[in-house]
């Protein structure tokens, strides 16, 4: 849809505006007294949300790709309807690609509506010939943005509008901007169980918070833990509550990772950690006919 009648049919003007981003992808820009936000067509890829006068809360690779065929690196990419590489059987030569296909459609954006202080935006996702070649479901995903006073919510809703049950894993796959993620320490995990995707086994989470040595990424299961992530060098606190959501992942590459990520450059790895919402591995999501399952993370 030509941006004109994106901006004539959603825009809300000082507020909502849409425009063309980088590598020329459809970009809607929110604006309130309090903070900003944008979000890509592509993905409905939150790439940004900044408090006024503050630094920037996402983190964002100065060599993201923006182009239809990749993901976004950074920002918030929607992960579904698999986490990580795809497991269990796939239809012979069906596309599986690592996270899923969310974030590498168009989504489709339905309504932005400005509410007192708040505003938010709507967008959907349908199944298409291709992703019914891999995952033969029927569903409609919708995913509200919203940019309220203190603090960005993001709501993913799944409705099974199949005939027969589906299982998914889902992620609000985070990147925050900290100064630097060898001072920081994330609170709320003490305790849990991790999959340790470095050391490939299960961890317990000692009774303290975690810190970063090294290429760290961590799947928590079976927790609905708020996160908050302590960022010493920028001197703030973020916290991450969700709701509908019993796995967090924490990740950052470290050298090795990050240079062997094209979209990546070399030496911004200290600048970000990853604090994901998400149901992944025993926490999949079984969906029966007709129901719809929400999962919600709230950065404040
Ligand atoms: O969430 C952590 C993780 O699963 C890591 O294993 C790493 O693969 C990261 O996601 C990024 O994946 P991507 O496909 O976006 O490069």
């Amino acid at each position: 849809m030509p941006m004109e009648h994106l901006n004539q049919r959603l825009g809300i003007p000082g507020i909502a505006r849409f425009d063309e981003g980088e590598g020329g992808l459809a970009r809607l820009t929110l604006t309130t007294p309090d903070a900003a936000a944008e979000i890509y067509l592509h993905g409905a890829h939150v790439t940004q949300y900044r408090r006024r006068g503050q630094p920037p809360v996402l983190w964002m690779s100065r060599k993201s790709w923006f182009e239809p065929t990749r993901p976004i690196r950074g920002g918030v990419p929607v992960i579904f309807p698999w986490f990580g590489a795809r497991t269990g059987e796939a239809p012979p030569g069906a596309a599986s690609p690592n996270h899923g296909f969310a974030r590498l459609m168009v989504w489709h954006p339905d309504a932005v509506v400005q509410e007192r202080d708040e505003v938010r935006a709507l967008f959907s996702l349908h199944p298409t010939a291709s992703t019914r070649a891999t995952w033969p479901y029927e569903f409609e995903l919708r995913f509200t943005v919203t940019l309220a006073p203190g603090c960005l919510r993001m709501t993913l809703e799944v409705e099974n509008t199949d005939a027969k049950p589906f299982r998914f894993e889902e992620a609000l796959h985070t990147y925050f901007t900290v100064g630097d993620v060898r001072q920081v320490k994330v609170h709320g995990l003490e305790g849990a169980s991790y999959l340790d995707k470095v050391a490939n086994g299960p961890v317990r989470q000692p009774a303290q918070p975690i810190t970063v040595a090294g290429e760290t990424d961590r799947l928590y299961t079976g927790t609905t833990a708020e996160c908050v992530l302590d960022d010493a060098s920028l001197g703030r606190r973020i916290s991450v509550r969700k709701r509908g959501s019993n796995s967090t992942v924490v990740w950052n590459p470290w050298t090795a990772k990050a240079a062997a990520m094209p979209d990546f450059d070399d030496h911004e790895w200290p600048g970000m950690i990853c604090i994901e919402t998400a149901n992944a591995a025993a926490d999949a999501v079984t969906l029966p006919p007709g129901e719809t399952h929400v999962m919600e993370a709230e950065i404040a």
